[in-house]
């Protein structure tokens, strides 16, 4: 048993731990900047220092274990003093201008800065920001930098890096001319970024953010010419409340879906309908993959930063993907098929927007394997922003239901947006196909949680299924390198980021393992509510195929919804 005092609070506690977390224990805040939950200690931001009694130097709170019997004072005179000078030299040095760019900036609603400012007491910044002239790295199709914000916290680094386990940030030069960038300067189009977006959860001051498509949304809303559908993913409906409410959790399909017609959509549709139909694409599939047994494990191909991982970095394994293209691809060339023809609608002035909770996404949009099945993708945050922009009181919308022909689907569909979804689908309905009688129980308890590596063996009918679920890249690549190890798998859902498309780089900025779990939990809710849960089920789904696909894996549907991928 360790104990000791903090702010005069008397703490035992029964574990080693920094003095930051056994604050946090007591309740007590201390600002921090370069530290972030789930990653390697920095220190290099010394904003949490804290005086030690009998020490004569602060010590970073979050890079200092507590010992028995210390007696810590939080915030000081001392200790305020410091941090005020560091908070200083650190907006100084680094080219920030918020008064300036505070109005356009992306973390304007959220700014993480001013929070550490109000936090440590700054009333007044008595240096001038020194600038630059760092040009904007516009080279993604996906994450936009602009290093004149950087704090060169390094927070970016180290997620990308231990999480994603792709490193493509570096610093360059020394002291206070330090700065982030990527090999060679060369940005990120140019690098093995996949595109995941994880890099501008962590960013405390927007210095990363999506490439903006929510102008040009706005202006095509407005052209009458146009035939503006949109579509929105599974894990839109329980995050897009967040910016609104402030807490995690809420389910908001209804209010979601009013405001897209608000907003002037023509139709609104879902993600979900065409993730029905990828379990009956991507189950044909692994049906006939398991009888032939070539080519296995199948590996599940909706996530498009995953895709950019592999073809970067395992590019021998590119057979494995499944050829089925992502719902948000196959809804988009539905739409300019199948739903022109029955609406008769040129299918050249409709116009296909998506919200995704994926900044991955946009890049995947642009793919000259599958270019104009979606033209434009809007994350969560950036929706967010056009509902308040439009003056929308979302959390006191009325609710409304998806358009018919695309916007029905199974609960199956919906955990689509939770790491285990895409697995938990296809084994629903592939257990049926395979056995020809009804699944007792649906769920599979074994796929569910936010752990990273998932493993489990199914049996269905006599027949054993290796199948195991990884999210985030690093996990993938765990996952990965026990394949050319030698061990077998017959099936794997691999997700780019923690926790699945929930904790997509596009989601509302904060997203902790909290969050997360309640996000899972709101997703699982909805499936639960459902009558329809199983994707095979879904009558619009056979429509579909009776009236225009024929059957999973016919020619048509090939054509439209399937894809290869080149390393
Ligand atoms: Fe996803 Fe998917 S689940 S990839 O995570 O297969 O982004 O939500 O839309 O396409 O359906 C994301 C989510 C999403 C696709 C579906």
């Amino acid at each position: 048993m360790l104990r000791t005092e903090i702010d005069g609070i008397k703490i035992d506690l029964d574990e080693k731990m920094s003095i930051l977390e056994a604050a946090k224990k007591a309740k007590i805040n201390i600002p921090t900047l370069c530290y972030e939950d789930g990653l390697s200690i920095y220190g290099g931001c010394r904003l949490c220092v804290v005086e030690v009694e009998g020490e004569e130097l602060l010590k970073p709170a979050c890079a200092t274990e507590i010992k028995a019997g210390m007696k810590i004072k939080t915030h000081s005179k001392k200790v305020r003093e410091l941090r005020k000078n560091l908070f200083e030299l650190i907006i100084a040095t680094h080219n920030i201008d918020c008064q300036l760019n505070c109005l356009t900036c992306s973390r304007a609603s959220n700014c993480e800065l001013k929070e550490i400012a109000e936090d440590i007491g700054v009333s007044k910044m008595r240096l001038e920001p020194i600038k630059r002239g760092d040009s904007v790295d516009n080279s993604s199709y996906a994450v936009i930098r602009e290093p004149e914000k950087c704090i060169s916290c390094n927070r970016c680094i180290r997620k990308c890096e231990e999480i994603q386990s792709i490193g493509i940030f570096t610093t360059a030069n020394r002291g206070p001319e330090t700065v982030v960038t990527t090999f060679k300067n060369r940005g990120l189009g140019n690098v093995e970024c996949t595109n995941c977006g994880q890099c501008i959860l962590s960013c405390p001051t927007g210095a990363l953010h999506e490439l903006y498509q929510k102008d040009i949304v706005l202006d095509i809303l407005n052209d009458e010419s146009k035939h503006v559908v949109v579509q929105t993913a599974p894990a839109v409906r329980i995050a897009i409340s967040e910016p609104f409410s402030n807490q995690a959790g809420d389910i908001a399909t209804g209010q979601l879906i009013t405001a897209l017609k608000r907003l002037g959509f023509d139709a609104v549709f879902d993600t979900n309908f065409t993730a029905d139909l990828t379990i009956m694409e991507e189950g044909t599939e692994l049906i006939e993959r398991i009888k032939s047994g070539h080519r296995l494990p199948l590996f599940t191909s909706c996530s498009p930063g995953w895709i950019k991982f592999i073809e970067h970095f395992y590019p021998e394994y590119l057979d494995n993907l499944s050829s089925a293209k992502s719902p948000q691809q196959m809804f988009g060339a539905l739409a300019k098929s199948y739903y022109a023809r029955e609406k008769g609608i040129d299918p050249e002035n409709i116009v296909v927007v998506s919200v995704m909770p994926c900044t991955a996404k946009k890049f995947e949009a642009k793919r000259e394997e599958m270019a104009g099945d979606v033209d434009y993708v809007l994350t969560t945050r950036e929706l967010a922003s056009m509902i308040k922009s439009a003056g929308i009181d979302f959390l006191n919308l009325e609710k409304s239901e998806y358009d018919e022909l695309l916007g029905v689907s199974s609960g199956a569909a919906d955990i689509f947006g939770t790491t285990g979804g895409v697995m938990e689908a296809a084994l629903r309905t592939a257990a049926e196909i395979i056995t020809g009688t009804e699944l007792k129980k649906i769920e599979f308890e074994k796929l569910r949680g936010l752990e990273g590596i998932k493993k489990a063996e199914i049996e269905i009918d006599g027949l054993k299924l290796k199948a195991a679920v990884a999210n985030g890249l690093g996990n993938a690549r765990k996952i990965m390198e026990m394949i050319k190890a030698g061990e077998e798998f017959d099936f794997i859902e691999f997700m780019a980021c923690p926790g699945g498309c929930m904790g997509g780089g596009g989601q509302p900025i904060s997203c902790d393992d909290n969050i997360l779990e309640k996000r899972q939990k709101a997703l699982y809710k909805i499936d639960k509510n459902k009558k329809l849960r199983k994707s095979h089920e879904n009558p619009y789904i056979k429509k579909l195929y009776d009236s225009y696909l024929e059957n999973p894996g016919s020619e048509i549907a090939h054509k439209l919804l399937h894809t290869k991928y080149k390393a």
